[in-house]
């Protein structure tokens, strides 16, 4: 899968871009990510990608013709038509149900905003419009990298263990269960020692199964009970969610 990401800030696309599994990814050929600058599609002498807001207010907007420019030469690279993401405040929220709709999009552009926003008449070109939440950051670059991540790691060969994207805990409406490692006994700084649950330590493998979902069920159901009316759980779930809800009442 193919990511064209047009920001003011390359680097800081770049640096993200390079480390950890998408690093490997792009390494391997499995990913390829084109950062581009905006910067570059201006044709002034001194490369002005804002300008004042028509009407007054505060702050700067990102002038349309760079972002124009921009998509021209993606399309003209990579063919016709275009999806094209851009991230804003107004955008829809950005869901795993978002991310796998978009890991079947062979290519993708990211519009990463930046000041006030950009000129309006630019969403005349874009596809669809996301945010990443209801709280407010600086600029669109670290969406489009939440964006590029998600619907990436959902693309065969970029994470090493397909069984990690499989059971996903979004991918499947619950919370992870806790997980252990060694060792079996640890001492905390208070003093006394934490244990990893026997039933871990047991090698009975059908009872840890039957105990990570009661687990996985009962933090769903104290932390995120929004996410049980989507849930697919197969009967079992649903038999253990049932004496999880009785034994609250
Ligand atoms: C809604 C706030 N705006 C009111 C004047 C100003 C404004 C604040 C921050 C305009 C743009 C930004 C930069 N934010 C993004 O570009 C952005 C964003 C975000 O701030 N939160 C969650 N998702 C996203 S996606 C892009």
């Amino acid at each position: 899968m193919t990511f064209d990401i047009v920001t003011i800030f390359p680097a800081m696309v770049d640096a993200v871009v390079a480390a950890g599994i998408l690093g490997r990814a792009i390494e391997r050929g499995t990913l390829d990510v084109k950062v581009r600058d905006l910067r570059d599609y201006t044709t002034d002498r001194h490369r002005v990608v804002d300008d004042v807001p028509y009407g007054g207010g505060p702050g700067m907007v990102l002038k349309p013709e760079p972002i124009f420019r921009a998509l021209d030469a993606i399309e003209a690279e990579r063919g016709t038509p275009l999806t094209v993401v851009l991230t804003s405040p107004q955008g829809a929220r950005f869901t795993h149900a978002a991310a796998r709709r978009l890991s079947g999009v062979g290519h993708l552009v990211l519009l990463c905003g930046r000041y006030e926003g950009f000129d309006d008449r630019v969403r005349a070109r874009v596809t669809q419009e996301v945010s990443i939440g209801d709280y407010v950051l600086t600029g669109g670059e670290l969406p489009a990298l939440v964006v590029l991540d998600a619907v990436a790691r959902l693309m065969p060969g970029v994470v090493g263990d397909e069984r990690s994207v499989a059971e996903d805990s979004f991918a499947r409406g619950l919370l992870d269960f806790p997980q252990f490692t060694r060792p079996a006994e640890v001492r905390t700084s208070g003093g006394h020692t934490v244990r990893v649950p026997d039933v871990l330590l047991s090698g009975n493998h059908a009872e840890i199964r039957r105990w990570r979902k009661r687990e996985a069920l009962s933090r769903t159901l104290e932390r995120r009970p929004d996410l049980l009316a989507d849930a697919e759980l197969d009967e079992e779930e649903r038999d253990i969610l049932k004496e999880l809800r009785h034994g609250s009442d």
